[in-house]
């Protein structure tokens, strides 16, 4: 038999909170996935689970959940968690010690290292998931008292460029809107963003806001997505050519008298040489076309509807910020809003949505290597002013490496020492491997987490430190719109799992700073930060808690959601920037950006000739050490996969279902092809969820090159060369089985959780013959099989005592996916008397309309449903779908897919 594999997606039984909290009142909490932000209910059952719902009076979502959120419940068991703190003895093997041991050790050592290689061998990465309290006191810790400005977070692979961007333009990291501009908006442009996906709540607010008042969609994207299904007007822009877009937008608004001068007179500069740039850049509406990849009659159509269109917000998120020339991106964008004077207005602006959910939060405390603490950089006046605050002994002075030039600087030796907080970046960052590489080379490296494995905690840490995760831990996130909320505790601390910020005290407190890290409890660390952001403000800096820096433990636990700036106490404030100006330069006005040329296709080389894309899939977050314990989340897209378009496909000999191996200068991933009309000719799209944890072949950051933005150190995560090819594994299959099973693995595998099925894809060299009885040892008694060596097919299917199945293996001689729905639909159906075993062995579901793709993931509805609807009540409707089988009506977060079904097209882009 095979190891259990770690991971998120394991083979333990449950393991439950301890009880308590037994008929609690529903906690107030706020969601731990994206940076939406959304209000969540949650009522502990008493027996270390909780029923999760939309908190209706959040402003964020007023009582709306995607599916992720809506799933929450099913995430909270102890089956994969670090519950002690551990060590690596001599011989390397983790064993458990205790906290103070742990403590004491860290202290220890960061001391020594500071004394031996100086402050700048220590380095802290951190993580958008983290509360502002964590995030202040790691932050405080590093660059106040041991002197490191290495100290970044996984918001620099998120968030950077829109925060340079911002500050380029505004001089300030400052979102200018607010969600209820979405509302009001007449017109919604959505750049490089899948928001039907990733940030669905918000995606359903202009949905509604679509229906109430005719609000337009234009979605621009190389890649057709959920997203851009449901838009009015898509634009499948060449990746990395919106600059080309928005200067095309700039010259036309000024061609065609849509300017505000009289905003550009009164509150900018450098409006011409940003016009004359854009010149440059976009000669002709016809040449704007050609570079960005679209008809030049779709481009009209974009820049009349927005140069006529007063009330426009446009969104970005990864497909602006994740890119080698982000930054400008970010600047070719806020121009066409300041040209127009359409910021800081109600149902108009700029609006960057950020990722995770505390992205903002970190940015606040000054997360970012180049970033102080409170919105302040490192300029001397601001140096002092956070020293002299801090009362701190050995402020850092000068940036510190951000993420990418940080994991170079631990693989070339000059970091020895590093604190991993938060995040995966053996997974996550670009260049994986080499990441790997890195952190194995560390003289001390230490990971706090939630769980007790994942890719990064492989690499050989000395020391694990067990974190308190959503729903025990307890601080305030900052979501998108500015809105600070309270994340409370309603399930108990499981074994000795502690707050981060609590175990960065203690080491501080070792390090002999106890005065400065005095704080008891969550709620004091927060009015420090309230502080520190009024001291010496007076209206200079955006970031401004003045009005929150005397809440006390009880005011701060009954906190509601509450928005900033607060400059005054008691005061409402305005809740938008700069509709007046008032911008955070030193002339108080907004600065035009010229942009460069974006450069991305030019990467490409005769042999690396196709882009590689990636990003999310909907039902799935990051690294799936959560989302995957979902049993429904796992459903929607099970297996790894890279989306290719037809044609490309047919060039490489590929067809839909194949492995292909996808390759780049720096690693490769082997996963399986779906091909797709709405990839561009060229291009190729991978998801990022999987890691080794869950499949032998799909960690897509390993293939990364990861080129860094001049300005914000953002590396691009969307275009990067590769080569395809077709990869001939001749034996395909898969094995299912009862979520407590340990199965056989073979050569490639990827895994996944389906409702209470695990599924293990499996494509081999070698007959199964050869290998699967042996790793499963004895099939029980009741098992049945279908072994035609010479047809090259083995199935087997094996029962408990009862009769109900509990495993379920096919492996074929095919060169594509073997169609699992219908023995998966076996799981479902009552013990089986021995008479009917082998029918599971035909392939076929027991009933016809079990199985098949879950579409609707809140209400289990499968395609295979759907069709059959379909078919017996032609012109069927969303909504008839919904009064029917109840689909899309809860989260509403398939409703594209569902218009996608009923228009007769595949599902999931
Ligand atoms: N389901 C789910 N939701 C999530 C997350 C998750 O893991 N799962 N993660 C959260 C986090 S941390 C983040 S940062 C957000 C990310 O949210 P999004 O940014 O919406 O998600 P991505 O899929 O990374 O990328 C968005 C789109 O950018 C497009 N794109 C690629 N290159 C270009 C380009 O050059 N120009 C343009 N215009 N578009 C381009 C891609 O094709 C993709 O459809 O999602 C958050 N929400
Ligand atoms: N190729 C490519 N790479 C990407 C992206 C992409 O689009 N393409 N997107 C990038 C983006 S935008 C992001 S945000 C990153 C995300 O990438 P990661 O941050 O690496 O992904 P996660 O799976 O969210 O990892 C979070 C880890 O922190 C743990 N954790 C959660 N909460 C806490 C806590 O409160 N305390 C502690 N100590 N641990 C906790 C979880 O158990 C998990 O192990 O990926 C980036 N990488
Ligand atoms: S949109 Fe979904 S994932 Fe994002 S905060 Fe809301 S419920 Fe959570
Ligand atoms: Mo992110």
């Amino acid at each position: 038999m095979n190891a259990p594999v770690p991971g998120p997606i394991g083979l333990t039984g449950p393991i439950v909170h301890p009880a308590g909290l037994i008929g609690h009142p529903p906690v107030r909490t706020t969601c731990p996935y994206c940076g939406v932000g959304c209000g969540v209910l949650a009522t502990p059952d008493g027996q270390g689970g909780a029923a999760i719902a939309g908190d209706p009076e959040h402003p964020a979502n007023f009582g709306r959940l995607c599916s992720k959120g809506a799933a929450l419940g099913e995430t909270l068991g102890l089956e994969t968690r670090l519950l002690h703190p551990l060590a690596r003895n001599d011989n390397g093997v983790l064993e458990r010690v205790g906290w103070d041991t742990a403590l004491d050790r860290i202290a220890r050592t960061l001391a020594a290292t500071i004394d031996r290689h100086g402050p700048e061998s220590v380095a802290f990465y951190l993580s958008g998931q983290l509360l502002t309290e964590d995030y202040y006191a790691a932050n405080k810790l590093a660059k106040g008292f041991l002197g490191t400005a290495n100290v970044d977070t996984n918001s620099r692979l998120c968030m950077a460029s829109s925060v340079a961007g911002h500050k380029r333009a505004f001089g300030s990291d400052t979102v200018p809107g607010v969600y209820e501009d979405l509302d009001e908006a007449d017109l919604v442009v959505l750049v490089g963003s899948n928001a039907a996906w990733c940030h669905p709540v918000l995606f359903r607010r202009i949905e509604a806001a679509r229906a109430r008042r005719g609000t337009r969609l234009v979605v621009i994207d190389p890649r057709r997505t959920a997203t851009g299904d449901e838009a009015d007007l898509f634009l499948p822009v060449n990746a990395g050519k919106d600059t080309i877009i928005f200067s095309g937008l700039l010259v036309w608004l000024a061609e065609n008298g849509a300017l505000d001068e009289a905003y550009i007179a009164r509150h900018t500069s450098g409006f011409d040489v940003a016009l004359a740039t854009a010149r440059q850049l976009a000669p002709s509406l016809a040449s704007a076309a050609a570079q960005a990849g679209v008809s030049v009659e779709a481009l009209t159509a974009f820049y009349r509807l927005f140069a006529q269109t007063p009330r426009v917000v446009t969104c970005y998120s990864q497909g602006v910020n994740q890119s080698a020339q982000g930054t400008d991106k970010v600047g070719a964008i806020i121009n066409c809003h300041l040209a127009t004077g359409r910021i800081g207005r109600v149902g108009s602006g700029p609006f960057s949505l950020t990722g995770q959910p505390n992205a903002m939060g970190g940015r606040e405390v000054g997360g970012l290597a180049n970033q102080l603490a409170a919105h302040m950089d490192f300029s001397p006046a601001n140096i002092d002013r956070v020293r002299r605050f801090w009362q701190a002994p050995r402020l850092a002075e000068r940036e510190g490496l951000k993420a990418v030039e940080m994991f170079d600087a631990i693989a070339g030796g000059r970091i020895k020492a590093l604190w991993v907080m938060g995040t995966n970046p053996a997974v996550s960052l670009p260049k994986a491997d080499r990441v790997r590489e890195a952190l194995r080379q560390l003289d001390f490296l230490v990971i706090s987490d939630n769980v007790a494995a994942n890719d990064t905690i492989g690499c050989n840490p000395h020391l694990l430190l067990p974190a308190l995760a959503w729903g025990e831990k307890d601080g305030t996130v900052t979501n998108s719109e500015r809105c600070i909320s309270r994340q409370r505790a309603f399930l108990p601390p499981p074994g000795e799992a502690k707050a981060d910020w609590w175990a960065i005290t203690e080491v501080a407190r070792r390090l002999g700073h106890e005065a400065a890290f005095g704080w008891e409890g969550a709620a004091d660390i927060f009015r420090e930060h309230a502080a520190l952001s009024a001291f010496e403000n007076a209206g200079t800096r955006d970031f401004d808690l003045t009005g929150l820096t005397d809440l006390d433990p009880p005011s701060y636990d009954t906190l509601p959601p509450t928005q900033w700036p607060r400059p005054d106490r008691g005061a409402e404030a305005a809740t938008r920037f700069f509709a007046e100006g008032r911008f955070y330069t030193p002339d108080g006005r907004a600065r035009f950006i010229a942009p460069e040329p974006p450069q991305v296709h030019e990467a490409c080389s005769k042999s690396h000739n196709l882009l590689l894309n990636t990003g999310r899939i909907r039902d799935q977050w990051h690294t799936m050490t959560r989302s995957g314990l979902s049993p429904r989340l796992g459903a929607h897209l099970p297996v790894p996969f890279a989306e290719l378009n037809a044609d490309d496909a047919a060039g490489l000999g590929i067809l839909d279902g194949s492995l292909v191996r996808v390759e780049s200068v720096h690693g490769s991933v082997v996963v399986e092809a779906r091909l797709c009309p709405g990839q561009r000719p060229g291009t190729v799209f991978v998801p990022i969820h999987w890691s080794e944890a869950t499949s032998s072949a799909g960690r897509v950051g390993g293939v990364i090159a990861g080129t860094a933005d001049p300005y914000s150190g953002q590396p691009e995560l969307k275009a990067t060369p590769v080569a395809i090819e077709r990869v001939d594994l001749p034996y395909r299959g898969f094995i299912l089985s009862r979520d407590s099973m340990e199965t056989p693995r073979s050569g490639w595998w990827a895994r996944a959780r389906i409702g209470e099925v695990i599924a293990d894809l499996i494509a081999d060299e070698r007959p199964p013959h050869e290998w699967l009885r042996e790793g499963m040892g004895e099939a029980g008694p009741n098992a049945v099989h279908l072994v035609d060596r010479s047809a090259g097919r083995y199935r087997l299917a094996d029962f408990d005592a009862a009769g109900r199945v509990r495993l379920i293996a096919f492996i074929e001689r095919s060169g594509r996916r073997l169609d699992w729905t219908g023995p998966l639909a076996w799981f479902d159906t009552p013990p089986c008397d021995a008479s009917r075993r082998g029918c599971i062995l035909s392939g076929r579901a027991d009933n016809a309309a079990a199985g098949g793709v879950i579409v609707c993931a809140c209400h289990s509805v499968a395609q295979p449903q759907i069709e059959a609807l379909m078919e017996s009540h032609p012109g069927l409707t969303v909504a008839g779908l919904g009064t029917r089988l109840k689909a899309g009506t809860n989260c509403g977060s398939c409703i594209p897919e569902l218009r996608r079904l009923l228009a007769g097209q595949p599902v999931a882009t």
